[in-house]
């Protein structure tokens, strides 16, 4: 009964009458959260979990980013929010794995205004405050004991790909001020996405409930400066006042404002991701859609590797492009034996260019 009452009422507070009811309290969030940036800021709160590190603050200065074309009715005004919240790139190394074994996963529901561009501040969904949530990197066979503390204002639920499990009950929801826990091993090795599960998905990957767990097999790897990108689709439109919101009508069309790696547009062509000459690079790529793919290629490179499933085995060798569908993961490895600037794509080239274009350096 008690899962029935959950059930019902998160149908009831996730449908287009819950949206509303979010986006009027969330206009008011981003408009009285002067310090949010500050709430941003960098922190490591529980074994094996990782909120990226911040770069230090920096001012929502105007660049050559436009807003979404389909709205340009509102371009006198600023957007709502934009200069109230710190824009901060998201640190797309990957963190150091705990001493494993018990790995406790802590992490907690924000409604918090996050930024899509450096001028576009919308209200999200998040868990503990960034989009995508922090990176989560643990071993193949380690035991996950994962809490999940709501303090938002709707139902939320946890996903975890990595995990063999009974949905129902683990994925269930937390209700507002309340916590869930379940414990998982995870059995294969691989990038795997994360997401809130509570209905209607799409609208909860949409509005930024998502992010990466990164199980290494038993082996290690070869050496490699590794990093994790999660590309996902942005859907907004302007409210009456000005003010960016997330779209469900627009998610349903699937016709994307932002594709984006690790929740900014275009974020690493600004602030690239840097590496040494012969460096071996691995790129934890995956896919939280919530409805395309991503089409993967480094201008300039071959991937030397792309493991399709669980590392070491499932290895393709001498690779130009692959695509990871939506609710996927796959890792890419390249030696850096050629130094410049290498543009990393999604070569489907109506999205990359609405933001998932970064810059690869080699120095
Ligand atoms: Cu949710």
């Amino acid at each position: 009964m008690a899962n029935e009452s959950v059930r019902r009422l998160s149908d009831l507070l996730s449908g287009a009458t819950g949206r509303r009811a979010f986006l009027s309290r969330a206009a008011v969030l981003g408009t009285t959260l002067p310090a949010l940036g500050t709430a941003l800021a960098a922190c490591s709160d529980s074994d094996g979990a990782h909120v990226p590190a911040r770069d230090s603050a920096v001012s929502a200065v105007h660049d050559a980013q436009q807003p979404p074309p389909h709205d340009r009715s509102n371009d006198d005004a600023a957007p709502v929010g934009a200069g109230a919240v710190g824009y901060q790139r998201y640190d797309p190394a990957l963190p150091p794995r705990g001493a494993g074994g018990l790995v406790k996963i802590e992490m907690t529901v924000k409604e918090v205004p996050v930024h899509l561009t450096k001028d576009v501040v919308v209200p999200a969904w998040t868990f503990d405050g960034t989009v995508p949530g922090p990176i989560v990197h643990v071993r193949q066979g380690d035991t996950v004991e994962f809490t999940l503390t709501n303090d938002g204002t709707l139902p939320h639920s946890m996903d975890f790909h990595a995990a063999q499990i009974n949905p129902k009950v683990a994925f269930r929801a937390a209700l507002p001020k309340q916590s869930i826990s379940y414990t998982f091993k995870p059995r294969y090795a691989g990038a795997y996405l994360y997401h809130c599960g509570t209905q209607p998905v799409l609208m909860h990957i949409g509005s930024g409930m998502y992010g990466a767990i990164i199980v290494d097999p038993p082996a290690p790897l070869p050496p490699a400066k590794e990093f994790v990108l999660v590309q996902s689709e942005f859907y907004v439109t302007k409210d009456a006042k000005g003010g960016w919101q997330f779209d469900y009508q627009r998610m349903l069309a699937t016709l994307p404002d932002y594709v984006s790696f690790n929740g900014i547009a275009n974020q690493y062509m600004d602030d690239p991701i840097r590496v040494k000459k012969g460096d071996r690079v691995r790129f934890y790529l995956v896919n939280a859609g919530p409805s395309h793919p991503c089409s993967f290629h480094v201008v300039g490179e071959q991937f030397d590797t792309v493991y399709l499933g669980a590392p070491p085995g499932n290895a393709i060798h001498g690779v130009q492009t692959f695509g990871v569908a939506p609710g996927g993961g796959m890792i890419f490895e390249l030696v850096c034996d050629v130094a410049g600037e290498f543009p990393f794509v999604n070569h489907g080239f109506g999205h990359g260019q609405k933001g998932t274009i970064g810059f690869l350096v080699v120095e």
